[in-house]
Order: structure tokens, then sequence, then C-alpha cells
């Protein structure tokens, strides 16, 4: 285990444990809220990841994963101040869907507001029983900001999120997974070993493969079928040609790989 000074925000806790990079917010007294400085050591965070790192998990410290936006910075913003506050959360939670790992959320608690932007920003997210999920910006007069009018609606449908913002609905943990807000759902307690236990998996693919599912994957299913059939071959040949990816398919043909084990 190392730890590395790649930030300097006492809310935000970074360590490696072997090829896995592992990210706490850690601001547990306002629930992990993010102000500012929690965004920009995030996304210096994922910038700055070092190059051992393979995967990465996020997760929160104390009873709660993250209680969105920090409700006391808003509160003397005008628009122009607005608008510069979603693009900082834009720019950094595309450091986190597009950086150089893909990342695991291990949510438990509040997954709440910014909290479930910043989850569904995630590449996989692991949902411990005491999770629950909202967006109450509808009933705080105010209205999603880091990126989530674009991501969620993509987990969970625009009639969910809709729902969601209009009525205050709170999903619990199984409704969560269920909608697909979380593509796991374990014991209370256990996101995180789940979290790192799939992180380290991940570590060990190929990275052109994890480069292709976290950079090509989500364009390719926004273009047209045309284009995305072509964008998909030409990845596919590119990473098919890399030489761990002829090791890895000549290890199974000499019945040197696991074969794939019957759920
Ligand atoms: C906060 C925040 C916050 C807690 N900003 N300070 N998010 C929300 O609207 C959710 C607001 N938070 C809550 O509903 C609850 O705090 C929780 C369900 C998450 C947790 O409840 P609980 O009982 O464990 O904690 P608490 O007693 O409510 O809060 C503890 C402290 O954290 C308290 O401060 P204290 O000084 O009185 O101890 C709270 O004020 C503080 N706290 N949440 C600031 N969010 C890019 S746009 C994104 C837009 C949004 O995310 S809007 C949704 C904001």
């Amino acid at each position: 285990m190392s730890s590395s000074p790649l930030h300097a925000n006492p809310d935000l806790s970074f360590e490696m444990q072997g090829a896995v990079a592992v990210i706490r917010l850690s601001r547990p007294a306002k629930r992990n809220a993010l102000n500012d400085g929690l965004i920009i050591a995030l996304r210096n965070v994922f910038e700055n990841l070092p190059s051992e790192a393979k995967a990465a998990v996020i997760h929160g410290e104390g009873e709660h994963f993250c209680a969105g936006l920090d409700l006391s910075e808003i509160k003397e913003r005008d628009a122009g101040q607005g608008m510069h506050h979603s693009r900082l959360w834009h720019a950094a939670l595309e450091r986190v869907q597009f950086g150089p790992v893909p990342v695991v959320a291990a949510l438990h608690g509040a997954v709440v507001g910014g909290g479930l932007e910043l989850a569904s920003a995630c590449h996989i997210r692991v949902a411990d029983d005491s999770s629950f999920f909202a967006l109450p910006e509808g009933s705080r007069g105010i209205f999603v900001g880091g990126g989530g009018s674009v991501r969620i609606p993509k987990l969970i449908g625009v009639a969910r999120m809709t729902d969601m913002m209009l009525t205050g609905r709170v999903y619990n943990a199984v409704d969560g997974e269920r909608i697909g807000l979380a593509q796991y759902l374990v014991p209370a307690g256990t996101a995180f070993d789940k979290a790192f236990a799939l992180a380290s998996h991940i570590a060990t693919n190929a990275p052109l493969t994890n480069y292709a599912l976290m950079h090509a994957l989500p364009r390719i299913a926004e273009q047209p079928a045309d284009q995305g059939f072509m964008s998909e071959a030409m990845i596919s040949a590119i990473v098919q040609s890399a030489p761990e990816a002829k090791a890895r398919v000549r290890a199974f043909l000499e019945g040197k790989a696991g074969k794939v084990q019957k759920a």
C-alpha cells in the first residue's frame, strides 16, 4: 500500500493498493457534500493518477456515500457563477468517466443529488443494502448541474429521472439496482470489498480492452448504426492486434486460460 500527495485537500484521500487507486471522500461531518475544493481535488486526482494504477475505486467515509452539492456554497451565486460552477463539475466528472482507468463506485447510505451524478460518471456502481438514491434538486428549487441530465437518463431513462426530480421519489437499494442505478447489490457494509474485488479483476484485463470500453463504447453507442458499426470495426481491429490480445487468445487455445463458467 502506498499513498501519494497528488492533491492537497484533507477531504479527499488517495492511496494505491496494488494496481487499484482507492479514492475516498472524507468529509463525513458534512456527509461528504461536494464543495468546490473537493470537486477540484477530484479532478486533480484523476488527472494525475500514477501509471501503475489500472483501475480505481471511489467510496465515501462515514454513514453516506455523498450528500451531493455543498448547498452552503450556492446561496449567493448569480447565473454566470452558476454556469461556471456547473462547468467545473462537468470538467471534473469528465476526468472520472474519460480518465485513464475504469472506476468502480462503492455506494452506501445517501447517494443523492451530485452524489448520484458522481456515481453515474463511474463505470460500475456497487450498492450495499443501506444505499438510497434521490435527486432532491427538484425540491431545493434547483436543477442537476454535474452532468446528471446527460448520464442518469442513460442508466434509468428520462421518465424515471423526471419522476425522481418532480416528486422527490427516493429509491432504496433493491429498487435502485432493479432500475439500473447500480449494477451490483451487496449486503450492508460490503460495498467497498466488492468494488475493490471488481477493480482488482478489471486491473488484470488487457489495457486496450479497458480503454476501448471506457472511451469507444459510450461514443459508439451514441452514433447512428452505420457509423457505429464502422467505429466498432476499427476499434476492435486495433484492440485485437495488440500482442497482449494475441497472447491471451493463444493461452485459451492451448488450454492455459480459464473457461467461461456457468453463472
Ligand atoms: C450538508 C449537505 C449538503 C448534509 N450541503 N451541507 N443535496 C441534498 O439536498 C441532500 C441534503 N442532505 C440530506 O438530505 C441529509 O444530510 C442526508 C440524508 C444526506 C444525511 O442525513 P443525516 O441525518 O445523516 O445528516 P444531517 O444531520 O442532515 O447533516 C449533517 C451535516 O451535514 C449538517 O451540518 P451541521 O453543521 O448541522 O452538522 C448538514 O447541514 C450537512 N449537510 N448535506 C451542505 N448537501 C452539481 S449540482 C448538484 C446539485 C445537488 O447535489 S442538490 C442536492 C443537495
